[in-house]
Parts: structure tokens; C-alpha cells; sequence
């Protein structure tokens, strides 16, 4: 059993579930023994047993949960300055996937760089979200779109976690756009369920993701997706609602789904159904800033009906090119009215329900010592800055990293 470690003079914004808001104890001590967070709270009230244990003061420094970024697709070949350009020009994101631009482009460049290559293009992405005090990282299939290349990037995103100290969550996400010349059905029934198998034997997939749109996928095509996963035990989230309503935001809570992600165009009944289901809604700015969007998601009817709202870079190389969770969050409160509290819950616990992962995202004896401390003294000032990073130090698994 390692030595516990104490942190002694920080604020705390423990993010705990039944406190209002940051769930905030100034002049603060926390714990933590191995990879555990072992105590929490004021420092009059250190147990005595610590008070002897070696001790690191942080002269008052911000403690949160090592942020989680929830939704992002950073394993993929090529970049899209391209399509960038042709949209500024006036093109809208469906016309450049129609033409053949958008996520079938990067597919084609996903499909010709090798594992090694996608590994060495995927770190850097990986890195820039750890500078930012990030310890787990969801990861996107989606862009292979046969069963080749949907392994070859799941592979991938598991080596993330071999080389930096990082905790990496899979997602199959076959059903992200129906490849060129393909028909959608024959695509999903020959091509995406058969590598979710293959996927899943291979011990490659946590969770089961589709593209709920227009332009990919409809609520019958991405039933029998989630219907091959249940049948897997696995659990599904969806990009549903973000650029029409076709009632991806309904299907995911008809199958507990633990998060439905974009959401802009959801409407009272869906928020209804999330909460019911009790999946989480998960904002992604990055998508709605970069596609020029107007329609915001429906921030009020979460509150109002209690949905846990989690917040995401959808790192992308098309829809959302947005290296920064700390940048997210900024967004989030700018573009759709969320407050600061808000969006660090929704980069910590919110971020951990979206994932399923019970270990972590609060500062709370018995959970995983991931922290991050952070150079300022109140927690809004995360979500205040735009472009900038306080991080002072990262914690994972209760190593300094
Ligand atoms: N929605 C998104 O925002 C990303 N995928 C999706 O289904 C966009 C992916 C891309 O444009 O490459
Ligand atoms: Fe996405």
C-alpha cells in the first residue's frame, strides 16, 4: 500500500452530486492513496491520521476533477482546410457532404494511412487535451467505414492509453456515414454490424455510437445498430438532432442510451424523454460555432427537467476542429447560455455519466485521484478565459503527470 499524499491549502470544487453548484471548501485538504482519492474536506477537519503524511501546499490553487472530454473523433488521417475554405466561400456542410467533401473525404485519407501513422497524427491531439488537465478521452470509430479501417482506428485509440497516461473510452461509430457508391442498409447490415462484432471480440469497443441525420442515418437503420449492441451488452449514445429533428434524440432514450449528443434540434419532449431515460445531453459548441449554426440546443428545458448536460470538443477534423476542452467550455456559456458551473460540471461529472464511468469526475473519497489544479482562485475564471490555460499541474491516478 503506497504512503498517502495530502494536499493541504487549495480550494476544492468537488463537483459532488448533492452540493449546489462547484460544491465548493475553501482552504481544503484531499487525499489521496494510490490511485485512490482516499479523504476530502475542510482542512481543520484532517483526520489525525494524516495530519503526520507528507504534505504538498497549493498556496491556495483551485483543485477540480481532471477533466473528461466526452465526444471526440481525434483518431482520423488528413485535415479539411479545404472543405474550410469552400464553406467560407458559402458552401453549407451538407452541399460539401453531398459533393463528396466532408466525412467521406476523410475516410478516404483514414483508409490510406497506416496504424503507426494514425497513432503518430493521434498523440499530438492527445497531448494538447492533457496539457489542458484532461485524463480520459472518449475515441470515435467512423471514419474507415469497412471493417478494416473501423479496427484499425478503434486499435488505435487503445494505444493512446499505452503511451501517455491517459484513460481512453472506445466508441464503434460505423454507422457515421453511408460510404461512397454504398446503399445505407446493405451498408449497415453487411459492413457495420459485422465489424462491430469483429470489434467487439477483439475487446475493441466500450460503447456503440450512429449519425442520426439526413445525410447518414435513419431512427430504423440505427435500431438494428443499437439492437446489435444490446445484444452485445453494450452500452449506445447517438449523434442525434444536431442539424434537423428526425427523432434520434427519442430512439436513444428508448434504449437508455448514455448520452445523445449535439441535440440543437431537440425539442421539449425530447429533453422529456432524457430525463426519463436518464441519459445525458452532450453540447458541442465546437460543431455549432465552426457550421455557423443558429439553432441552439434547448439549455431551459434540460434545466427544467433536470437532464444532466455534459459538454465535449467533438474534436474532428471537419464539423469541429477545436483542440481545447477549456475552449468548449468558454463556448459553452457564450454561445449557448450555459453558467460557468455548468460547464465544468459538464467537463467532469456529467462527462464521466456520458462515458459510464462511475470512478469518476468528483472529488469524493473512493474515487479515482484524477485532479486538476489549476493556477486561479475561483472556478469560474476555467470558463472565463478564452485561449487561455491555467493549468498548474495534472494528477492522474494520483501520479503527477
Ligand atoms: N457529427 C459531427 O459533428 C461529426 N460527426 C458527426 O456525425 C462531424 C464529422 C466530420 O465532419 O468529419
Ligand atoms: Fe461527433
Amino acid at each position: 500500500m503506497s504512503a498517502p499524499q495530502v494536499y493541504t491549502e487549495a480550494t476544492i470544487a468537488t463537483m459532488h452530486p448533492d452540493a449546489e453548484g462547484y460544491g465548493l471548501i475553501e482552504r481544503a485538504a484531499l487525499v489521496t492513496t494510490g490511485a485512490k482519492i482516499t479523504w476530502v474536506g475542510p482542512m481543520a477537519a484532517l483526520p489525525a491520521a494524516y495530519q503526520s503524511a507528507q504534505a504538498t501546499s497549493l498556496e491556495g490553487r483551485l483543485v477540480t476533477p481532471a477533466l473528461i472530454d466526452c465526444h471526440t473523433h481525434i483518431v482520423h488521417g488528413g485535415n479539411r482546410a479545404l472543405e474550410f475554405e469552400m464553406r467560407l466561400q458559402g458552401a453549407s456542410y451538407e452541399e460539401v457532404a453531398r459533393a463528396g467533401g466532408g466525412i467521406v473525404s476523410t475516410v478516404t485519407s483514414t483508409r490510406n494511412t497506416s496504424e503507426a501513422d494514425l497513432l503518430k497524427a493521434a498523440l499530438p491531439r492527445a497531448d494538447a487535451l492533457i496539457a489542458e488537465g484532461v485524463s480520459t478521452i472518449e475515441v470515435k470509430s467512423g471514419y474507415g467505414l469497412d471493417h478494416e479501417t473501423e479496427l484499425k482506428m478503434l486499435r488505435v485509440a487503445r494505444q493512446l492509453a499505452q503511451k501517455r497516461p491517459l484513460r481512453i473510452s472506445t466508441t464503434f461509430l460505423g454507422a457515421h456515414a453511408v460510404p461512397k457508391g454504398a446503399k445505407a442498409d446493405s451498408y449497415i447490415d453487411e459492413v457495420c454490424l459485422p465489424a462491430l462484432r469483429a470489434a467487439h471480440a477483439e475487446g475493441l469497443v466500450d460503447m456503440v455510437d450512429g449519425f442520426c441525420e439526413g445525410i447518414a442515418f435513419d431512427v430504423p437503420q440505427i435500431t438494428r445498430v443499437f439492437d446489435a449492441a444490446r445484444a452485445l451488452g453494450l452500452p449506445v449514445k447517438l449523434h442525434a438532432e444536431q442539424l434537423s429533428n428526425i427523432g434520434g434524440t427519442q430512439l436513444a432514450a428508448r434504449y437508455g442510451a448514455l448520452s445523445a449528443d449535439h441535440v440543437e434540434y431537440a425539442t421539449e419532449a425530447d429533453a422529456r424523454a432524457l430525463a426519463a431515460a436518464g441519459t445525458v445531453a452532450v453540447l458541442l459548441p465546437g460543431a455549432f460555432y465552426t457550421l455557423h449554426e443558429t439553432q441552439s440546443p434547448p439549455v431551459q428545458a434540460f434545466r427544467d427537467h433536470a437532464v444532466p448536460m455534459a459538454l465535449a470538443t467533438d474534436w474532428n477534423p471537419g464539423s469541429s476542429p477545436l483542440g481545447s476542452l477549456l475552449l468548449a467550455m468558454n463556448m459553452g456559456c457564450t454561445l449557448f447560455g450555459l453558467t460557468p458551473a455548468e460547464a465544468l460540471a459538464g467537463v467532469t461529472r456529467h462527462a464521466a455519466q456520458a462515458l459510464g464511468l462511475s470512478d469518476a469526475g468528483t472529488l469524493e473519497a473512493g474515487k479515482r485521484a484524477d485532479l486538476a489544479i489549476w493556477d486561479v482562485a475561483t472556478p469560474a475564471e476555467l470558463s472565463y478565459g478564452i485561449g487561455i490555460n491555467p493549468l498548474h499541474k495534472r494528477i492522474f491516478a494520483g501520479q503527477a503527470t
